[in-house]
């Protein structure tokens, strides 16, 4: 049996591996936290993701996945760290270079190693290679290696790891194909092989589409307002067209990836990704825009309880990485004139305080609702009417039943439809 050693065993690292695990490999996965080792060793997981628990533990009982601290002797090593974006928005590699390092020890003639984690144009050959060349392998002849981006969506992780196409970058054609391989014991879904820096520009510019596309939306929302009409309107009537899908204003863009990625090509090419660059700047906007709707609309209202619900980046999930809820519930707090109460089940640790529903929502002035998780679908407006002191809710996804809650005397705020009088000091400041 061929064996493979996953280093990292995060939102992929874990999913991969385990997959791998059950499709016939022996793995090892690695991962420089501890708790999360024993965990797995249990057969239990650290992270929320439908159908991982069951698909951890069964592969653990067989014997096929055990986890460990640092990287054992395999055949094959997948790479799947973070790359997270430092402060002056350039890509932080130290991560991709730790893991490198770790295994140029045990790297041996016929190896084959993937780069999973999403990484700038080249990083592959410009920045992997030249750490693996010092196990003295020729590379491409004795030390295969390729760049193998995940498409994968959290919440839907399992499904979309089996079922979609993948794009297979090698640094030469032995490489691709060994990479393939490997892949195609649990992959469905069609794969294409091309060359590194194709494929890691492939899997940038998939998120850079959305991030674009997204700003493209939370542009029109903050128009909108401006204009006194209804932006969601606008979308549903627009995506009438055969050839356009408008997509969704919100609160701001979230997760590890989309609010991440596009800054790795602008790195590259400051001066040419200009679209790219402002777009990001648009959605990093969005939180203050979503703060201005609150302070808005409990300018009357001393010392104003706020209720958000929903910190993650995105509903039914865990994941707060890059939320921009967080940034809301920090420009609340740091308000002196406001107080805020957090209600989010998905999560169970965070900075400040979290409720529980009805505690978050007791006397509170105004309801911000910044992530539409599907439990918040069975919340009775009625019912939260007994609790509150003031009837305000700010809908920032457009997921709520508008006539609900405007029959239980709620006044409805909608991100994207400007309400009777425009303030919002910040974001129109300069209009
Ligand atoms: N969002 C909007 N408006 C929209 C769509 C999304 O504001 O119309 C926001 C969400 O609220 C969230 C953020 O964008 O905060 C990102 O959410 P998402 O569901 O669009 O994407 P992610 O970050 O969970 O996963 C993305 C996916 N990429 C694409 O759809 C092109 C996924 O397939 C990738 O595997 C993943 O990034 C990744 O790991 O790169």
């Amino acid at each position: 049996m061929k064996s493979v050693c996953v280093i990292g065993l995060g939102y992929i690292g874990l999913p991969t591996a385990s997959m791998l695990a059950s499709n016939g490999y022996n793995v090892c996965g690695v991962d420089i936290t501890p708790q999360i080792v024993d965990t797995i060793n249990r057969g239990e997981i650290h992270i929320e993701e439908p159908g991982l628990k069951e698909l951890v533990k069964s592969v653990v009982d067989s014997g096929n996945l055990r986890a460990y601290l640092e990287p054992q002797e395999s055949d094959v090593y997948i790479i799947a760290v973070p790359t997270p974006v430092k402060s002056d928005k350039k890509a932080c590699l130290d991560y991709v270079e730790a893991a490198a390092k770790s295994i140029i020890n045990i790297l041996k003639s016929g190896d084959l190693v993937i780069l999973e984690s999403t990484s700038p144009p080249e990083t592959t050959k410009d920045f992997l290679i030249p750490i693996l060349e010092k196990t003295g392998l020729k590379i491409g002849e004795e030390l295969f290696v390729s760049y193998c981006p995940e498409k994968v969506l959290p919440g839907k992780i399992i499904y979309e790891l089996v079922n979609n196409k993948r794009i297979i970058g090698g640094i030469n054609e032995k490489s691709a194909q060994l990479a393939k391989e490997v892949y195609s014991s649990f992959v469905q879904g069609e794969m294409y092989l091309t060359d590194t820096v194709t494929a890691e520009m492939v899997k940038i510019m998939e998120n850079t589409y959305r991030d674009v596309n997204i700003a493209l939306a939370n542009e029109l929302a903050k128009i909108s307002y401006k204009l006194g009409i209804n932006a969601w309107d606008v979308i549903n009537l627009a995506n009438l067209h055969p050839r356009v899908n408008l997509h969704n204003p919100g609160p701001g863009v979230g997760g590890h990836c989309i609010s991440v990625d596009p800054w790795f090509i602008v790195e590259k090419n400051p001066v040419l990704a200009q679209l790219i660059g402002q777009a990001r700047n648009t959605n990093d906007s969005m939180p203050e825009f979503t703060y201005d709707l609150v302070l808005e609309q409990v300018k009357d209202i001393p010392n104003a309880k706020i209720t958000l619900l929903g910190l993650t980046y995105k509903p039914d999930i865990d994941d707060i990485r890059e939320s921009p809820s967080i940034e809301i519930a920090e420009m609340i707090n740091n308000n002196p004139d406001l107080n805020l109460s957090i209600y989010d089940s998905h999560v169970k640790n965070f900075s400040h305080k979290l409720s529980n529903l009805e505690e978050a929502l007791q006397d509170s002035d105004c309801i911000l609702l910044a992530v539409n998780h599907s439990e918040f679908d069975s919340i009775d407006p009625a019912e939260v009417s007994k609790l509150v002191r003031n009837k305000i809710i700010i809908d920032t996804r457009n997921s709520l039943n508008r006539q609900a809650w405007e029959e239980a005397g709620f006044k409805y705020v909608l991100l994207g439809q400007s309400s009777e009088n425009i303030v919002l000091a910040n974001t129109f400041a300069n209009v």
